[in-house]
C-alpha cells in the first residue's frame, strides 16, 4: 500500500511478545536497491490490537538494522567461529553429526527451543517435524522455565495440553490477576494486545481489578485492591480459596455439573488448607482470604487469572489446577466474563477428533537419565540439560541442536550449562545472534530479520481472549541466498534423516505435507481426498502451504469446497489487517479429550502432590526471598542490544524494601552481593542496589535475562552495560517434580554490602 511517492506501508504481526500486536511497518525504497525501514506503529484496523504497539514493537526497526546480527552462517574452523557459505555451513554438519548419531544412537542428540520459536511460524512447525525425525527422547524448551505447569493442569483435567482458558476480559467484572503483571508483561498465555485499556474498560463498567503478587506491580497500581504475599505461598491461599468455596456451600457447578468428575476428592484434598493457615504462610489475613473466595463466588462474571509468579514454584501445576478449581467452583468456567477457551481459527488442536472424549494426556513416558525426571508432554526439564551432557554413560548427549534459546542466561546455573556445551562433540545452533549460548555452537545457521518472513500466529490463537484470523506477509524481501529459518530446520531433518545435506528440501517437505494430508483425513474422513487437498494448497509453499492446510480444515475452513464460504489463508491475507472472528463462546463438554470424557476435577498426581504442601516449614520471619522483574524495555535475555530498548537508566538493579536495607545498613545506589549458603563466595553477584516500598518487606527482586559479560560473543552494545544473571542464583535441582519446571521465584537469599 503506498502512503508516499517511495514509502509504502506494510502490516506485520509484532513477533515480540504474546500480545501480537498488528503493526504498521512504512518502508521507503522497499523494491529497490537499498530498502529501509521508516518507522513502525500500531495498525489502527487491526481488529484484534486495535493500534496499540508498546515500546518493543519499535525496536523492529533496530533489530532488523542491528549490525550484531548474523547475516552469514558461522563455522568452527581452528578453534575459532568463522564467517562460511550456507553450502560450507550444512556440509560441515552433515560431516559431523550423522556419524556421531550412527555411533552412539538418537538420544545421544539434544535438541532445545527457546521463547522465539513460538513467535515464529516456520521455526515452531517445523521444529516438531524435526524433532519427530530425530527421534531423541532428549528434548527441551523454555516451556519448563515457564508455562509448563498451566499446559501440564489442563491437560491432565481438561484433555489437551492447549485446552487454556484465559480471562474474557472485555465481558469480564472482577479480575482478580496472582503472579503476573499483564501491564508490563502484556500478557502470558493470554493474548491480550492493550491491557491496559481493556482493564480500564473493565474498571469503567464498574467492575474490579484485584492484584495478589509479593510486589505493588505496574498492574497492582492499575487496580481496586493489591494484596501482598509471600512468594512460594500461593498454594496455600488457593487451596484455602476452594476450601472456602466448599464450607460456606458456595460451590456451583451450573451448566457443568453434569460433566464434573472428582468432587468429592478435591474437598478432601482441601479439608486441611484453613484460611489461617493460609495467613501464616501468605501473609495474607485469613478475613481476606474468605472475602476473596465470596467475591469471586458472588460476582456475575469473575476469572482468577494466574501466570507465571505461580508456575514457576515448587507447585506450579497445583497451583494452576488450583486457579481452574476456583473457576470450575464459582461457575465462571467457560462462561462469558469468565475463564474461557479459545477456539482457534487455524492449528485448534483441541477440535481434533470426536468431540468430548480423548486420549488425555499422559506423562513419564520416559525418564531423564541422570535425574529421573519425568517426560511431560514430550519434553524433559531444560535444567537438566547440563547434567545429561555432563554425566557420562550410555545415552549420554553429545550433539546439540539449539533453536533460538539462550539458556547459559535463561536457565538455572547458566555456568555449569556453558561448561556443559564447552564439552560437547557438536552443537549447531539456529538463531540471530551470537551469544552467550551460541558461542559454543560448532556451526551458527543465522535466522532472517522477522521483516523478511511471512508471518500466522500458530499457538496464540489458541490462548487469545477474541477470535481472529490474521496473517503477514514479508515486509521486505530477503537476501536472495538467505533460505528461510523453516528451510534451515527442512535441511537439518534432511541430514538426520540419511537424505544428505544437499537433499531436495521441496520433495522432502511435499513427502512430508503429503503424510500431514493423509492423517488430516483419517481424523476427519468427510474431507475430499488427499489429491484434491493437495492442489488448492500448491499455491503455498512452506509454512504457508501448511498454515492454509490448518485454516481451511479449521473451525471457521472451507474444508475445500465443502463449505463454501469459509477461511482459506489467501482470504485471511487480503484483508489489510486480519479478520475479526468474534468472541469467545463456551465450549465444555465438546471440548474435552479426556478419557473419561468429564472435566477431571481432581487429576490424583495433583491430590498427591497437594497433600506435600502441608510438609512445608512456615516461613522464617527474618528471611530475604528473591523474586524476579519484568521490564517493558526488556526481553528475556536478547533483546539488550537494541540501542532504543538499551537507553534510559540501568535495568539491572536489585530493588529492596527501604526497612529491609535499614535493617542491613544498606544505601540506594551502592554496590551489594547476592547469594545464598548454596554458593561459592565467588559465585555471589554483585549488583547494584535501589530502594522500593512496592516490594513486600523481606522480598528482593532483579531481573533475569542479563550477565552479557562473557567472552566470545558478538552483542557490543548490550556488553556495554551487561549486568549480572539472576539465574546463576537458581537451583538445577529446585523443580516442580509434576511438571518439570524450575523454581525461580521465591528462593530464600542474603544481600550484604561489598
Ligand atoms: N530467573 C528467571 N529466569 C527465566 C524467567 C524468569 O522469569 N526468571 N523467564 C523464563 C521464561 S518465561 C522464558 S520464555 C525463558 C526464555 O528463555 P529462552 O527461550 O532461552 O529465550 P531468550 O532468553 O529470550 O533467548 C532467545 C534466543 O533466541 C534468539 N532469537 C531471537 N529472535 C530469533 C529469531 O527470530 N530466530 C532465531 N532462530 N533465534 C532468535 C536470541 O538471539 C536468543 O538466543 O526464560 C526463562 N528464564
Ligand atoms: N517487557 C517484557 N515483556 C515480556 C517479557 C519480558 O521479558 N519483558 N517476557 C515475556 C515472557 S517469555 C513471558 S512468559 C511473560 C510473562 O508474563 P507475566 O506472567 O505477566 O510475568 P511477570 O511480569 O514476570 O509477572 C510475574 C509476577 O509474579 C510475581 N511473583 C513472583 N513470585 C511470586 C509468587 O511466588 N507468587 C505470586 N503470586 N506472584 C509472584 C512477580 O512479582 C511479578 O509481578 O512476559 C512476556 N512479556
Ligand atoms: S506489546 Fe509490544 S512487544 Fe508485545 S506484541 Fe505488542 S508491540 Fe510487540
Ligand atoms: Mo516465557
Amino acid at each position: 500500500m503506498s502512503t508516499a511517492a517511495s514509502t509504502s506501508r506494510h502490516y506485520r504481526i509484532c513477533p515480540l511478545c504474546e500480545a501480537c500486536c498488528g503493526l504498521w511497518v512504512d518502508v521507503a525504497d522497499r523494491d529497490g536497491p537499498t530498502p529501509r525501514v521508516v518507522r513502525v506503529r500500531g495498525a489502527d484496523e487491526d481488529p484484534f490490537s486495535r493500534g496499540y504497539l508498546c515500546p518493543k514493537g519499535v525496536a523492529l526497526k533496530d533489530l532488523h538494522e542491528d549490525p550484531d546480527r548474523l547475516r552469514t552462517p558461522l563455522v568452527r574452523r581452528d578453534g575459532r567461529l568463522q564467517a562460511a557459505t550456507w553450502d560450507e555451513a550444512f556440509a560441515h554438519i552433515g560431516q559431523h553429526l550423522p556419524p556421531l548419531l550412527q555411533t552412539h544412537g538418537a538420544d545421544a542428540l539434544g535438541l532445545v527451543a527457546g521463547n522465539p520459536v513460538v513467535h515464529k511460524m516456520g521455526l515452531l512447525l517445523y521444529f516438531a517435524r524435526l524433532a519427530r525425525a530425530a527421534g531423541t527422547r532428549n528434548i527441551f524448551s523454555a516451556s519448563t522455565l515457564d508455562q509448563m505447569p498451566k499446559q501440564l493442569q489442563s491437560g491432565l483435567m481438561f484433555g489437551h495440553g492447549f485446552s487454556v482458558a484465559v480471562p474474557d476480559i472485555d465481558r469480564c467484572q472482577l479480575l482478580v490477576v496472582l503472579g503476573a503483571n499483564p501491564a508490563v508483561s502484556h500478557g502470558s498465555m493470554w493474548t491480550v494486545p492493550d491491557f491496559r485499556q481493556r482493564a480500564k474498560a473493565l474498571r469503567s463498567r464498574g467492575g474490579r481489578l484485584v492484584v495478589i503478587d509479593p510486589r505493588r506491580t505496574e498492574t497492582a497500581e492499575m487496580a481496586d485492591e493489591h494484596l501482598s504475599l509471600r512468594p512460594g505461598s500461593d498454594v496455600f491461599l488457593l487451596a484455602a480459596l476452594v476450601r472456602e468455596l466448599f464450607t460456606t456451600d458456595r460451590v456451583r457447578l451450573g451448566r457443568l455439573g453434569p460433566w464434573v468428575q472428582g468432587l468429592d476428592a478435591v474437598r478432601a484434598a482441601v479439608e486441611p488448607f484453613t484460611a489461617a493457615l493460609a495467613e501464616r504462610h501468605t501473609g495474607i489475613p485469613a478475613d481476606q482470604v474468605r472475602a476473596l473466595a465470596q467475591a469471586l463466588a458472588q460476582a456475575p462474571q469473575a476469572c482468577l487469572y494466574g501466570r507465571i509468579g505461580t508456575c514457576t514454584q515448587r507447585f506450579g501445576t497445583v497451583n494452576s489446577w488450583l486457579i481452574d478449581l476456583v473457576n470450575l467452583l464459582t461457575g465462571h468456567l467457560d462462561e462469558p466474563g469468565g475463564a474461557m477457551f479459545p477456539q482457534a481459527a487455524a492449528f485448534a488442536a483441541n477440535t481434533q477428533g470426536p468431540p468430548g472424549r480423548g486420549r488425555g494426556v499422559r506423562t513419564g513416558r520416559h525418564h531423564s537419565r541422570v535425574s529421573g525426571a519425568p517426560e511431560v508432554l514430550g519434553e524433559l526439564p531444560v535444567s537438566l540439560l547440563a547434567e545429561e551432557i555432563l554425566t557420562p554413560g550410555p545415552g549420554q548427549i553429545r550433539a546439540l541442536i539449539s533453536v533460538g534459546t539462550n539458556p547459559v542466561l535463561s536457565a538455572p546455573r547458566g555456568a555449569q550449562l556453558a561448561q556443559a556445551l564447552e564439552g560437547l562433540d557438536f552443537m549447531v545452533s539456529v538463531d540471530i545472534y551470537l551469544n552467550e549460548t551460541t558461542r559454543h555452537a560448532d556451526v551458527v545457521l543465522p535466522g532472517r530479520s522477522p521483516l523478511e518472513d511471512g508471518h500466522y500466529d500458530v499457538a496464540f490463537g489458541q490462548l487469545s481472549h477474541r477470535h481472529h484470523a490474521r496473517y503477514s506477509a514479508p515486509v521486505l524481501p530477503a537476501p536472495t541466498d538467505h533460505p528461510p529459518e523453516w528451510q534451515l530446520l527442512l535441511r537439518l531433518q534432511a541430514i538426520l534423516s540419511g537424505l544428505g545435506a544437499d537433499a531436495d528440501l521441496a520433495a522432502l517437505d511435499d513427502q512430508l505435507l503429503d503424510k500431514d494430508l493423509r492423517g488430516a483425513r483419517v481424523a476427519d474422513p468427510q474431507l475430499p481426498d488427499v489429491a484434491a487437498m493437495a492442489r488448492p494448497l500448491s499455491t503455498w509453499s512452506g509454512p504457508e502451504r501448511l498454515v492454509d492446510l490448518a485454516l481451511r480444515t479449521g473451525p471457521w475452513g472451507d474444508r475445500f469446497g465443502q463449505r463454501p464460504h469459509g477461511l482459506t489463508l489467501a482470504q485471511v491475507a487480503q484483508a489489510p489487517a486480519g479478520l475479526d472472528l468474534g468472541p469467545l463462546t463456551p465450549r465444555l463438554p465438546a471440548l474435552l479429550r479426556t478419557p473419561s470424557g468429564a472435566i477431571e476435577a481432581a487429576p490424583p498426581s495433583l491430590v498427591d502432590d497437594l497433600a506435600l504442601a502441608l510438609t512445608q516449614p512456615e516461613p522464617a520471619a527474618d528471611a530475604l526471598w528473591l523474586v524476579g522483574r519484568r521490564e517493558v524495555r526488556s526481553n528475556n535475555s536478547w533483546m539488550h542490544n537494541l540501542p532504543v530498548l538499551a537507553k534510559g537508566p540501568v535495568r539491572c538493579v536489585l530493588w529492596m524494601h527501604p526497612q529491609d536495607a535499614a535493617a542491613r545498613g544498606l544505601q540506594p545506589g551502592q554496590t551489594v552481593a547476592i547469594g545464598h549458603g548454596g554458593l561459592d563466595e565467588q559465585a555471589w553477584l554483585q549488583v547494584p542496589l535501589a530502594l522500593h516500598d512496592a516490594l513486600r518487606p523481606g522480598v528482593v527482586s532483579l531481573p533475569h535475562g542479563w550477565g552479557h559479560d562473557l567472552p566470545g560473543t558478538q552483542l557490543a552494545t548490550a556488553a556495554r552495560r551487561p549486568g549480572v544473571n539472576l539465574n546463576a542464583l537458581m537451583s538445577a535441582q529446585a523443580r516442580d517434580p509434576i511438571s518439570g519446571t524450575s523454581v525461580l521465584s521465591g528462593v530464600p537469599v542474603r544481600v550484604r554490602a561489598v
